[in-house]
Formats: C-alpha cells, sequence, structure tokens
C-alpha cells in the first residue's frame, strides 16, 4: 500500500494539542488553495461533543499552520438543522458562480444532512440552507456543471444501504434526477456503506472519485479508501473502479483514537502533478499523504 500513498513521515500534521483552544479532535478538513496558501477548513469537537468548523492557512500545505484564537464558523442557534454541530466539509470552487461552495454536514435531530455555505473571500459566509433531506453525508459539488445543471455527490442511508448517489439543480435549490453513481459492493472491503472523500478531481482522463469504504468486522467497522474514474461529460459513465482499496488504516494514529481503523480523506491540492491528499484519521487528527495523480489513474484504469 505504501507505494501508493507516501505518508508524510511526521503525521499527523495537526492535533487537538497544536490548537489555540481546548478541544478534543481536529479532523475531516474541507481543502482549498487560496490567495497563495493552503487552506484547510477543520472540523473541530469540543468536549460537549459538538463540532463546529475552523479555518487555517499554510504557504506550503505541511506546517507552519497559522490557526486562529477562535473558531471560524459556528453553529447558529436560528439554524434548526445546526443544533448538534457542523461536521465534514468539502470545498470546490465553481467556475459558473465565481464562489467557493462548502458542502459540510448539519446535525440535528431531524439527522445529518448537507447543507451548503457559499463565499468569495473565507471571511463572510453566506448559509444557503439544506440541499436534500436526511439522512445524507459526504457531499459535494462538482466544480463544473454538467451538462447545464450543477451536480452533487452525497451519501443518503436507505434502507440502512450507503451507496454514492448524484443530484442535479438548475438553482442549487431544487433538486431531481436523483441516482446511485457507485453502489456498495457485496463481500468485499466497501460492502457496508461508502462515501465520497474529496471533491470530484477533474482530469483529462475523467473525474477521478476518491472514496472511502466500509465494512463491519466482528467488533469495529474499518474505513478504507478506493478510487473511481468517471466519465468526463457524463459522471453517471464508470469507466473503472478498483477492485482493492488504494490507502487503509496502518499506522497507530489512523488505528486508535476516538474511533478506530478510520483513515476518511475529505480533500485535496495538487502540486507538480502530485497529490496531496489530506485525510482524518480515527476522528481525532488530521494526517497528509502524497500520490503521483498518473500513477492513480493508470491504477484505477486498470481496475487494481
Ligand atoms: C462518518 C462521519 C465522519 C467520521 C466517520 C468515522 O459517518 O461521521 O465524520 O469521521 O464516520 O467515524
Amino acid at each position: 500500500m505504501e507505494t501508493i500513498f507516501k505518508r508524510y513521515p511526521e503525521n499527523p500534521i495537526l492535533t487537538p494539542e497544536n490548537w489555540k483552544y481546548p478541544c478534543n479532535a481536529v479532523f475531516n478538513p474541507g481543502v482549498i488553495e487560496f490567495k497563495g496558501y493552503v487552506y484547510l477548513l477543520c472540523r473541530v469537537e469540543t468536549f460537549d461533543g459538538y463540532s463546529h468548523l475552523t479555518l487555517i492557512k499554510s504557504k506550503n500545505g505541511i506546517n507552519e499552520w497559522e490557526i486562529p484564537n477562535e473558531p471560524t464558523i459556528l453553529p447558529e442557534e436560528k439554524y434548526d438543522e445546526e443544533r448538534w454541530g457542523i461536521e465534514d466539509p468539502r470545498i470546490v470552487y465553481i467556475e459558473d458562480l465565481k464562489k467557493f461552495a462548502i458542502t459540510y454536514v448539519s446535525f440535528s435531530s431531524g439527522g445529518p444532512l448537507i447543507s451548503l455555505i457559499l463565499t468569495d473571500d473565507f471571511k463572510n459566509f453566506d448559509r444557503q440552507g439544506p440541499l436534500v433531506p436526511p439522512e445524507d453525508k459526504d457531499g459535494s459539488l462538482f466544480p463544473k456543471k454538467i451538462k447545464g445543471k450543477f451536480a452533487l455527490i452525497h451519501r443518503p442511508i436507505i434502507r440502512g444501504e450507503g451507496h454514492i448517489w448524484i443530484s442535479y439543480s438548475p438553482d442549487l435549490i431544487h433538486w431531481g434526477k436523483h441516482k446511485i453513481l457507485l453502489p456498495v459492493r457485496p463481500g468485499m472491503w466497501d460492502c457496508h456503506r461508502i462515501g465520497l472523500g474529496c471533491p470530484p478531481i477533474e482530469t483529462e482522463e475523467g473525474w477521478l472519485i476518491i472514496y472511502h469504504g466500509i465494512r463491519y468486522t466482528a467488533s469495529i467497522p474499518i474505513y478504507r479508501v478506493g478510487l473511481a474514474l468517471l466519465d468526463k461529460d457524463n459522471p453517471e459513465k464508470i469507466i473503472a473502479r478498483t477492485k482493492k482499496w488504494v490507502f487503509a488504516p496502518e499506522k497507530d494514529y489512523e488505528r486508535i483514537g476516538n474511533a478506530m481503523n478510520v483513515v476518511f480523506p475529505t480533500g485535496y491540492i495538487i502540486k507538480d502533478k502530485e497529490i496531496f491528499l489530506y485525510y482524518g484519521c480515527v476522528d481525532r487528527y488530521i494526517s497528509l499523504a502524497f500520490a503521483s495523480l498518473s500513477e492513480l489513474i493508470d491504477i484505477v484504469k486498470h481496475n487494481y
């Protein structure tokens, strides 16, 4: 496994101990490059068990993070759907809007659902509210319209099953044409639930999808990572999908924490054709791993 994704030797790159205020966990960040910095919008869990989002930045995306003294986006009481906190953001720049779209999980007694924030400066955050009904997680918009419509990848839970779905909208308000995009695979490592990891990555060969797959074992679920490649113009056409996982919990910081055996990619940047993959570890830390983009495409195309 080490040959595909190479872990940064000083992982985890961010822990609760690095934070400027007390917290239990720092994990599952949305990632974007903006004005010469790598920004991570981190999920931070405080000791009441609720999460909020805090934006940090670094020039190289590896270390020397500038961490603020206070949270950036807190759940707001007037939004009922956020009463139990906000979690796991994914960020894309939407060319058509000239804005960044932050899709995140808002959590309440109504169940988790995906909400949208638009911003153009990461200072003013314009809440657009929930997109599709609960129970839903792991949502990201495509950075480009697909056949004239905004497209959302998400993971509703239906009859206990957790497949990856795609839905479309003309205006980011009305959603339809819902369809299973990638199903779980009975008997395999991703048999129980799967969910989008990073936002879809545009490549010459198609949209590269990095997703997490879950299998329940006798003791606990194990979260591993797989790849899929979707057609550029029609992402519902699956060009390929890895049979094997390409990344899995191996190190202690990926095996023991608030959860066990969880690697949970949520964002990436690309530098010199190399992917920097940011992933949550055991619902407690943030780590970084590197892979060659062309190698990932090659692996997925051969259904590794
Ligand atoms: C998922 C989400 C993530 C979490 C993961 C592993 O359902 O809630 O936030 O990292 O489970 O516990």
